[in-house]
């Protein structure tokens, strides 16, 4: 294997949810208040699958089947639920990589925190959201990922 000495090479991705209220609307006879999605992405949408091979979302272990493990696009987790918590993060690399996973955290946001800064409430129907960006840095990566990300 060849590496690319003293080169580093950095991807931008986006991780994080968006969520919305249920207003009183039941789901399976549940407690849930909120539908919300995590999911991890390109920066513009743009396509990630030749960077990234699989993505595992852990969930709270109130949910059945907690470990959900997505393998191709988009990579995005949708639930309902009543509360927050921590979600874990695993991103798989593309295996031509060589590299290591990488483990986020994110912690789903139901509620905002904030008025709209006017002191007027959080309008009803607007979705709550928390994204975070990421610069992915792959130091000395082996040629061939190399290359695959000067084509990408
Ligand atoms: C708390 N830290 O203790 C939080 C945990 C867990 C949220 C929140 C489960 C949904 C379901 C769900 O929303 N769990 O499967 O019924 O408050």
């Amino acid at each position: 294997i060849k590496r690319m000495k003293g080169i580093s090479v950095s991807r931008p991705i986006i991780y994080g949810n968006s969520a919305t209220p249920l207003h009183g609307k039941k789901v399976n006879d549940s407690d849930h208040t909120h539908r919300w999605t995590i999911s991890v992405r390109g920066i513009n949408n743009e396509d990630i699958t030749y960077l990234i091979r699989k993505v595992a979302f852990k969930l709270h272990d109130t949910y059945e089947n907690p470990n959900r493990v997505i393998e191709k696009p988009p990579f995005e987790v949708t639930e309902t639920g009543w509360g927050e918590f921590d979600i874990i993060i695993k991103i798989h690399f593309n295996p031509i990589s060589g590299e290591k996973p990488l483990t986020l955290y994110h912690h789903l946001k139901l509620h905002p925190y904030e008025e709209d800064g006017l002191g007027n409430p959080w309008p009803k129907q607007k979705p709550v959201t928390s994204y975070n960006y990421e610069e992915v840095v792959f130091n000395e990566p082996i040629d061939a990922f190399y290359n695959l990300l000067q084509e990408n």
